[in-house]
């Protein structure tokens, strides 16, 4: 039980949650590991939403609306973090979810498509179904489900750089989540949200409802006047503040 007031509590609370994924089969050992690389970024940006980062939101919001078959991807540490959320944002920009993971067990993928469908969601696809090989990748990810293999905008919170490439030049929008905005998912991804997961998704949930109203003229605007060099950029000299 954690002390009400305690300093770190938010970010203490995340770590639990990881770590009964763990328990329950959600998450991988190595979760914990990566958990605790952007833990460290978090860190220096202060544990919050920073002003870019909700700019990437706004922009990753308006590309997902814009898409004609978005597509979330779900990996173990999305799962435990904000399975809610996550269906909610599934919800609210009309995108499919799939369970796609970097370590890939039958397993594991049973899981969290369960974890998902107890958020709420109707249907989740994974590569249990009838898999398609994406070209340019050697890890398990390059398994791929139809909807995600049909899609033109994908979100893939903590993603590797592998695979973002090999979206991407499959020709999909990728849209990341990552704390490090030195990563190769980071520089690759056409929209990088340098943010908590669960911060961001929980972000994008408000922003969605307000975007959806818009016209599509505005919701491009929104997207094409995204730049996500300059914004990661800018999250690198914040992260040196934080120095
Ligand atoms: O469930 P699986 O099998 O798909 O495996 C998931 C992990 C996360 C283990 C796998 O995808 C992996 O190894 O990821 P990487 O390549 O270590 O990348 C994780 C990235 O996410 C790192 O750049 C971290 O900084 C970042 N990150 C970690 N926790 C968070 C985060 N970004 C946003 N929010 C977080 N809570």
């Amino acid at each position: 039980m954690l002390p009400k007031k305690h300093p770190r509590k938010k970010s203490l609370e995340i770590r639990h949650k990881l770590v009964k994924g763990l328990k329950e089969g959600l998450v991988t050992q190595a979760g914990l590991i990566a958990h605790g690389r952007g833990e460290a970024f978090d860190y220096l940006l202060g544990e919050m939403t920073k002003p870019d980062a909700k700019k990437a939101e706004e922009a990753a919001v308006a590309l997902m609306l814009l898409a004609e078959k978005p597509v979330i991807s779900v990996n173990g540490n999305a799962a435990a973090l904000c399975a809610k959320d996550l269906v909610k944002l599934a919800l609210l920009t009309d995108s499919s979810l799939e369970v796609n993971l970097f370590y890939r067990s039958k397993e594991r993928e049973g899981k969290i498509a369960k974890e998902l469908k107890k958020a709420g969601a109707t249907r989740v696809y994974g590569a249990a179904g009838k898999p398609k090989r994406l070209q340019g990748i050697s890890s398990a990810r390059r398994m791929i489900d139809r909807p995600l293999w049909e899609s033109d905008a994908v979100l893939v919170p903590l993603e590797d750089g592998d695979r973002t490439e090999a979206l991407v030049a499959a020709g999909k929008k990728v849209i990341a989540i990552d704390l490090n905005p030195l990563s190769r998912t980071a520089r690759k991804a056409t929209i990088t949200i340098v943010d908590n997961i669960t911060r961001a998704i929980a972000n994008m949930n408000l922003i969605a409802k307000k975007l959806s109203k818009l016209e599509k003229n505005r919701l491009k605007t929104i997207a094409d006047s995204f730049n996500n060099k300059t914004n990661l950029k800018s999250a690198e000299r914040l992260i040196r503040k934080g120095l």
